[in-house]
């Protein structure tokens, strides 16, 4: 495949050029500093001793058996954190904080999409989580199992996932909006014993099946052995007696007492998928101790967060790895009280945020830089109608935030008060590795400046060695860290290949970085062939596979262009069978749909363009380089290795015609 950016790839160095020229910095106010959870001597702790500084992380967790080795880095790139180390994660996360006398704190505001409302206490949630670990125990699951969880935003599939790590079963939560065909291959993939879903979900105000893509998907998967089904939306569903059982008939009658059992710290704790290069997707395996530790840390230190009078929203899907790190694991073991909403935030009003903002006090908001670019879209006069004097901390995730973005989200929602957190991180890593602390660093708006205290990363060049100031190249992290993921499920080969060989004993993100005049890091973007759309991660191979996998395509080609509000969109070039150069518009809606329904409506084309030829390379590789040029109206780059250097002319004369 070829490289579709390079940290100095076409189309990268006019938005290099601006984040150079950045000079603007904002330090914390001094009341903030001098009320937060981390301090700048916490890099200076970290730095004298790591691994000291690890296993004092680790202390904010209890411990059924004390690890006897922090890293045990002897069989890498696999590494064991907190090694002999035995706890229970859905104890720590729940039960302890109802033994320590906090079990009528709130620990879920739940928002239903519709305007239906739940107050989860921590009492409440223990009282639930127990009943769900029972429930899944008479299914026969044992530690060790899995189970594959395709649930919109509702608090059963929280209850879920605890319940799976208080069971010591292995839980894949399969983003809601994926297709059956998506599920189908993830279940298989890990071999899931039960798949629990909701009978349909909300969205836009409209509902939606979903567990008749549950039905799809598990006629092919003879692993499920149940299907466990909450009622959310009251629509007709399927039913084939034995396999299927309602959450409320299961679940409810079960005790609501459990006994947690205590497992190694580096049992599994779950598997999420994630897109690669290849069209296959990876299944990024998560553990115990060392995951815990970190997001706890992390959610500490990076949201400031203050269990007794903070509310904390993030605004993510459990489908993604956000979810599962900052609104499951960090904010649950820290005693958070925060906001879980259901629905879409134009719904039914597009000030939907800043109305659950004000009605419940949020003083913590973390979300993308596509919903913020969406907000400005929508106009500062929305926000600006509402009371969101209670905000004090603000983050941001999914994909390198745009100064201008930035800016406005300081202003128009944070007052120009609340400093902004941008994090940096991945699936893989588990947790935040690089971002400002708020009480600590001055921002650079679109920088997430620097590594956390106890991360190392670093930039370096095409030969592995570390770039000056000033001077861009590679995002590596080159000393392991507590929620690094462990693998990929049954792919030991491909995470040393993907992740540890393109740079010697390093660990290779996939994205472009550079360092400013004064060290600070700026993120940009992908460097290999995966596309950012919304903050979601898509391979040009997946979708290049699904639209071949029509009837009506010879070949495809897909790229990443730049778009002003989800940061990249999909644009496809085919190439129809039979050579037909007639763009039927009715063929380009047929090949969307079929995409949506192979992957997931997220992975749609916006712009789909039949074309009777794709540029190639000598050795046949597709040059997304020059697509790209044409998705992005840009004057086309260096066509020398062309192998035919008519085929761009062909291409643009193809596009001139009208369709
Ligand atoms: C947490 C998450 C990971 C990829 C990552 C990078 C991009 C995430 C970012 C960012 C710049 C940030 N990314 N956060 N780029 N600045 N603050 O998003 O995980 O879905 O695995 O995506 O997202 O390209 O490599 P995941």
């Amino acid at each position: 495949m070829t490289r579709a950016t390079g940290p100095d790839g076409s189309g990268q160095s006019a938005a290099l050029d601006n984040l150079l020229s950045e000079d603007r910095a904002f330090p914390p106010s001094e009341e903030f500093a001098a009320q937060a959870n981390a301090g700048a001597a916490l890099y200076d702790e970290a730095a004298a001793d790591r691994e000291a500084f690890w296993a004092r992380q680790a202390d904010r967790l209890h411990w059924e058996t004390r690890w006897s080795r922090v890293l045990d880095w002897s069989d890498a790139p696999f590494a064991r954190w907190f090694a002999g180390g035995r706890l229970n994660v859905a104890y720590n996360c729940v039960d302890r904080h109802v033994e320590s006398g906090h079990g009528e704190q709130v620990a879920i505001h739940w928002e239903g999409e519709p305007g239906d409302t739940r107050t989860i206490t921590y009492a409440d949630l223990l009282r639930e989580v127990c009943k769900a670990a029972n429930a899944l125990a008479s299914l026969g699951l044992r530690a060790g199992d899995r189970v594959a969880v395709y649930m919109p935003m509702v608090p059963e599939a929280i209850f879920t996932m605890l319940a799976c790590a208080r069971l010591g079963v292995t839980h894949s939560v399969v983003f809601g909006g994926f297709s059956a065909e998506a599920l189908r291959s993830r279940i298989e993939d890990a071999e899931a014993r039960v798949v629990v879903t909701t009978d349909g979900q909300y969205r836009r105000g409209k509902t939606a099946p979903l567990k008749a893509s549950v039905d799809e998907a598990v006629q092919h998967t003879p692993s499920v052995e149940h299907v466990l089904v909450v009622r959310r939306t009251g629509e007709e569903v399927a039913w084939t007696e034995g396999r299927d059982l309602w959450w409320h008939e299961l679940v409810d009658g079960q005790s609501e007492e459990h006994a947690p059992e205590a497992f190694d710290s580096e049992h599994p704790l779950f598997i999420l998928y994630t897109s690669g290069t290849t069209g296959r997707p990876k299944g990024i395996l998560h553990t115990s101790g060392g995951y815990l530790t970190q997001t706890a840390y992390t959610h500490h230190a990076v949201f400031d967060l203050k269990p007794d009078t903070d509310v904390y929203w993030c605004t993510a899907d459990i489908g993604w790895v956000t979810g599962h790190s900052y609104i499951v694991y960090g904010p649950l073991a820290n005693r958070a009280t925060q906001v879980v909403y259901e629905g879409t935030p134009n719904t039914p009003h597009e000030g939907r945020h800043w109305e659950i903002i004000q009605k419940y006090g949020v003083s913590i908001y973390y979300t993308a830089p596509t919903l913020i670019r969406t907000f400005m879209k929508w106009g500062a006069d929305i926000p600006a109608r509402y009371d969101l004097s209670s905000l004090r901390v603000l983050g941001s995730v999914g994909e390198p935030i745009n100064p201008e973005a930035w800016m406005w989200y300081r202003e128009h929602v944070g007052a120009n008060r609340c400093p902004i957190v941008d994090t940096w991180w991945q699936t893989e890593t588990g947790a935040i590795m690089i971002s400002p602390l708020p009480g600590v660093t001055a921002t650079k708006p679109g920088s997430a400046m620097a590594p956390l205290p106890g991360i190392s990363a670093k930039v370096v060049d095409d030969t592995g060695a570390e770039v000056g100031r000033g001077g861009g190249g590679y995002l590596v992290l080159d000393q392991p860290w507590p929620a690094m993921l462990r693998g990929i499920w049954g792919d030991e080969q491909r995470y040393r290949e993907t992740y540890w060989s393109r740079f010697e004993g390093r660990y290779f993100a996939g994205d472009g970085a550079k360092y400013d005049a004064d060290g600070a890091i700026w993120l940009l973007g992908r460097v290999d062939d995966v596309m950012n759309v919304s903050g979601h991660r898509i391979s040009t191979t997946e979708v290049e596979s699904a639209l071949v996998s029509h009837p009506k395509v010879a070949e495809a080609a897909v790229v990443g262009a730049s778009d002003p509000t989800t940061g990249q969109g999909i644009v496809a070039f085919v190439i129809l069978r039979g050579g037909g150069a007639e763009a039927g518009e009715d063929v380009v809606a047929a090949l969307r749909e079929h995409v949506a329904r192979e992957i997931g409506p997220i992975a749609k084309p916006r712009q789909i363009m039949v074309v009777p030829e794709l540029p190639k390379t000598r050795s046949g590789k597709i040059m997304r380089r020059l697509l790209r040029d044409v998705a992005e109206n840009r004057a086309l780059g260096d066509v020398t290795t062309l192998q035919d250097s008519a085929v761009m002319d062909l291409i643009s004369a193809g596009l001139r015609k009208p369709s």
